[in-house]
């Protein structure tokens, strides 16, 4: 019973909401310990996909701690699943029926983590047959925790969040990421940018899509496109989206799912122009 335990009306179990934050806190504030200290650094898919021992600690601490309240609930972590896209989508087919499933990044922003630049998360969410109903995003270094619940709003330090009214395209400062995939992502992602920057105010990378997520919902930021990602590095900040007004689509302007990997977010006032120009620049998919 979804709502029931969205309730905290279980006496004896921690509700979901509670588990999420309790796994990020505890992640990120090890993570953070961790930074300029990590030991070992290998390569994933590619020379740009990395990964370290934090991010493997970090999915364990996590997956253990969650499994702990929830014995039965299923956990999907970016570090459990073999690198590329096609193993990506498998595992999240694999478990997309099932009644309760944890979607885990355990550090967005690994790159971000390697070379000490300040801008990586612990995103955690949890989905209900499919539809996320949790969703935490956590920045240990600016102590910044984001979180929605579904049908009740998302918060930042306990403060509702809201999108940015910016109503066009040209007032509004919009975020991208250049992809770890360089044969497929990163020219479609060249030919958004191409087409997008004369039409901005500004554009952003800062190289987490979960992080630019919640930037889109607290209204820091007005919209975020990105080529090649994967169901851990949105399925928390696209909730965190929805629940602060904003929207989230496909890159062509299809509903989001959670196998959906070339996403467009924004305040929902730019949606439209943001979707068509990238459309228009093939750069969509
Ligand atoms: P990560 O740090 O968890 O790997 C930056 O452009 C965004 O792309 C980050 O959210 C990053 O998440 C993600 N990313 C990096 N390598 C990726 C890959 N091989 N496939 C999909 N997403 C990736
Ligand atoms: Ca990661």
């Amino acid at each position: 019973m979804v709502s029931d335990q969205q309730d905290g009306a279980i006496i004896g179990r921690k509700s979901f909401t509670a588990v999420a934050i309790n796994c990020a806190a505890k992640a990120g504030e090890w993570i953070k310990t961790k930074l300029g200290n990590y030991e070992k650094l290998d390569t994933k898919m590619s020379a740009q996909d990395l990964v370290t021992e934090v991010d493997k600690g970090s999915e364990k601490l996590i997956k253990r701690l969650i499994l702990t309240h929830f014995p039965d609930h299923s956990f999907l972590g970016e570090e459990g699943v073999e690198p590329g896209p096609e193993a990506s989508a498998k595992a999240l087919e694999s478990k997309l029926q099932d009644e309760y499933l944890w979607i885990v990044d355990p550090i967005d922003g690994t790159t971000n983590f390697v070379h000490g630049f300040p801008f990586f998360v612990v995103s955690i969410a949890l989905a209900y047959r499919g539809e996320v109903i949790v969703g935490v995003v956590y920045d240990p270094l600016k102590d910044e925790l984001f979180l929605a619940e579904k049908g009740k709003g998302a918060y930042v330090h306990g403060k509702r969040m809201s999108v940015s009214p910016e109503d066009t395209l040209g007032s509004g400062l919009v975020a991208t990421g250049f992809p770890a995939d360089q044969q497929y992502a990163l020219p479609l992602n060249m030919k958004g940018l191409q087409a997008l920057a004369p039409q901005v105010r500004n554009i952003r990378s800062g190289g987490s899509a979960a992080l630019h997520m919640a930037y889109v919902a607290a209204g820091r930021l007005s919209g975020f496109w990105e080529i090649g990602l994967n169901s851990w590095d949105l399925a928390a900040g696209s909730l965190l989206v929805q629940e602060s007004g904003g929207q989230v689509t496909d890159t062509s302007g299809r509903p989001y799912h959670l196998g959906v990997r070339n996403v467009a977010a924004s305040n929902g006032h730019i949606h439209g122009e943001l979707v068509d120009a990238l459309t228009k620049a093939e750069a969509a998919e």
